[in-house]
């Protein structure tokens, strides 16, 4: 405790320090911020802690901790530490600012394939007027592997446009307009019909690799595909396979194995490919800060925490 109020503590969330820092003082006076390496009098006292990519055994090293409150909607970077601890509940942010921007990001991205654009960018390169084709929505099969926050969000929206809409999920779905498929052994017939193939999915054992030759050899010749999910998701040599062959049309890539992305890494040579700089999306601070301050408040009040991933299942 820091006098009478909880300390919450700022595990690895990086250059957003400052932003967050002052957010909370505004925001939710009533939680002390550590947002440095806490004395071991803190550490004894810690009940929460706000986590993006924290170093190894910190969190571990906090016998108070409550809660940890992933900082994103991946938790993928809080999971990679052996010593995390089981027993405390790991939150991750669902956050209507950030799911509004992965939609922003989903909806420009699929028009983008849908019309070709990355084709007359290529041609004003060029100085050259290009004449364009290109279907109704409703020719057109928009496949969104992970139907949860996020996908089922983007989906709802896609309906707009009078896609064809599929999703894909591990449990069975029933969504309005969208044609659902549920675990690994209806994948193949997701796939088959999916013009343009969305990623949204979480970093799990099953879905690391995920998006390698063997998946991509079940789309339609041509196919786009988007990822915003994880980098660890997509088999770089494959896909680099797949856009050379023509399996894979154009793509949109926002995560990458490796981040920051090494410049003289091949996806920004590659024609055909859009990379932006995983900024899909990001956590609302304010809207966030919020709602980590009401999810403190429920649980001091012995309350359950909302959103809290199943660590089995690694989401
Ligand atoms: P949710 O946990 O709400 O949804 C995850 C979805 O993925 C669920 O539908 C789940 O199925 C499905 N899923 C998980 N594992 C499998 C599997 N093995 N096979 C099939 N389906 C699976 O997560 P969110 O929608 O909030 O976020 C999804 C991901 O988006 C994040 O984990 C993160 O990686 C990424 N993201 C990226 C951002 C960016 O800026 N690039 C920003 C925000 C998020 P079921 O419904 O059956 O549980
Ligand atoms: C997230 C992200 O997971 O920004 O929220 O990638």
């Amino acid at each position: 405790m820091n006098g009478d109020r909880v300390q919450l503590y700022f595990a690895g969330i990086q250059d957003r320090t400052d932003s967050w820092r002052q957010v909370f003082a505004e925001i939710a006076p009533d939680i002390a911020v550590v947002d440095r390496a806490p004395s071991d009098a803190e550490r004894a006292t810690i009940q929460y802690a706000l986590a993006w990519k924290p170093a190894a055994g910190i969190l571990a090293s906090l016998p108070a901790l409550r809660a940890i409150f992933g900082l994103g909607a991946g938790v993928d970077g809080i999971l990679t530490d052996p010593t995390l601890p089981t027993n405390v509940p790991l939150v991750r942010m669902v956050e209507p600012g950030l799911t509004r921007g992965m939609i922003e990001y989903a909806v420009w991205q699929v028009l983008y394939h849908h019309r070709r654009f990355w084709e007359t960018a290529a041609a004003q390169r060029q100085h050259r007027w290009l004449d364009q084709y290109y279907p109704a929505p409703w020719d057109r099969c928009v496949g969104v592997m992970g139907l949860g926050e996020i996908g089922r969000a983007i989906a709802g929206q896609l309906q707009a446009f009078k896609f064809k809409l599929r999703g894909w999920s591990r449990s069975p779905k029933e969504l309005p307009g969208v044609e659902c498929y549920a675990r690994p052994d209806a994948l193949p017939a997701f796939l088959a019909g999916c013009d343009i193939l969305l990623c949204l999915l979480p970093l799990t054992p099953e879905t690391r690799g995920l998006l390698n030759a063997d998946l991509f050899a079940h789309l339609p010749m041509g196919a786009a595909i988007i990822n915003a999910g994880r980098g660890a998701q997509l088999n770089e040599a494959d896909f680099l396979a797949a856009m050379r062959n023509g399996r894979i049309g154009s793509a949109t890539l926002d995560v990458f194995q490796t981040e920051p992305l090494p410049t003289d890494h091949p996806f920004w040579r590659q024609e055909r490919l859009f990379v932006t700089p995983h900024v899909a999306s990001i956590t609302d601070a304010r809207a966030a800060a919020r709602i980590i301050a009401e999810q403190i408040r429920e649980d001091q009040a012995g309350r359950p925490l909302q959103h809290v991933v199943h660590r089995r299942r690694g989401y």
